[in-house]
């Protein structure tokens, strides 16, 4: 065989095992952001104070993705198509905690993968559970899939992912859905900003 057809088939053959690659790490990125509840994940920290923030508790599967080079953390958020429709990851009702260190750049990104329209909402939250207009419950840091004016009614569809990035000074935070209703029914955590955390973690109760 000439050289050149050695060539080419060397090409094809490091462009087709590059592709599989390329397409592995994305498959895992889009299909196991965070791991979704399950019993064994179940610790037993559930109060929100940042005095009871506790970094002894992390553990590597509770880790998220982070990059500390430049204080940054991947929120990767999903709304599941199983169990209740109202869930990020498969958690309700402020079940899933994440704690990120003072100073740090939240990118967060959400991939709504259940049947109706969905959208993520940061919020400094000023009461102790969302009501039907989470815009009515504290200030709105960040909108993902939605703007100011469209929240309460629009977001991405099934399918679908958006992203946006936000640093968020010390406090405690929901991470929300701002369609009308949806955080009420369920469908909104907890993000506590701490200088007391020193590595991303979360926790689900
Ligand atoms: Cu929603």
């Amino acid at each position: 065989m000439s050289r050149i057809g050695i060539a080419v088939l060397v090409l094809i053959f490091a462009g087709t095992a590059f592709m599989i690659g390329f397409l592995a790490y994305n498959f895992q990125m889009v299909t196991y952001p965070i791991p979704t509840h399950n019993k064994a994940e179940i610790l037993t920290t559930t109060s929100i104070a940042t005095s009871n923030v506790s970094p002894t508790k992390v553990s590597a599967k509770d880790m998220l993705p982070f990059d500390s080079s430049n204080k940054t953390v991947f929120l990767n958020l999903v709304a599941l198509s199983t169990g209740n429709p109202y869930n990020f990851n498969g958690t309700s009702n402020g079940q899933l905690h994440i704690y990120i260190p003072a100073g740090w750049t939240v990118i967060a990104t959400f991939t709504n993968q259940e049947g109706q329209i969905h959208n993520l909402l940061i919020v400094q939250n000023t009461t102790a559970i969302p009501g039907d207009d989470v815009g009515q419950d504290g200030t709105i840091k960040l909108y993902v899939g939605a703007t100011s004016s469209t929240y309460l009614y629009d977001g991405i569809s099934g399918g679908a992912s958006a992203s946006g990035s936000v640093a968020l000074s010390p406090g405690i935070y929901w991470f929300c859905c701002g369609f009308e209703g949806h955080a009420a029914a369920g469908m909104w955590g907890v993000i506590v900003v701490s200088s007391s955390v020193t590595t991303p973690y979360y926790t689900i109760s």
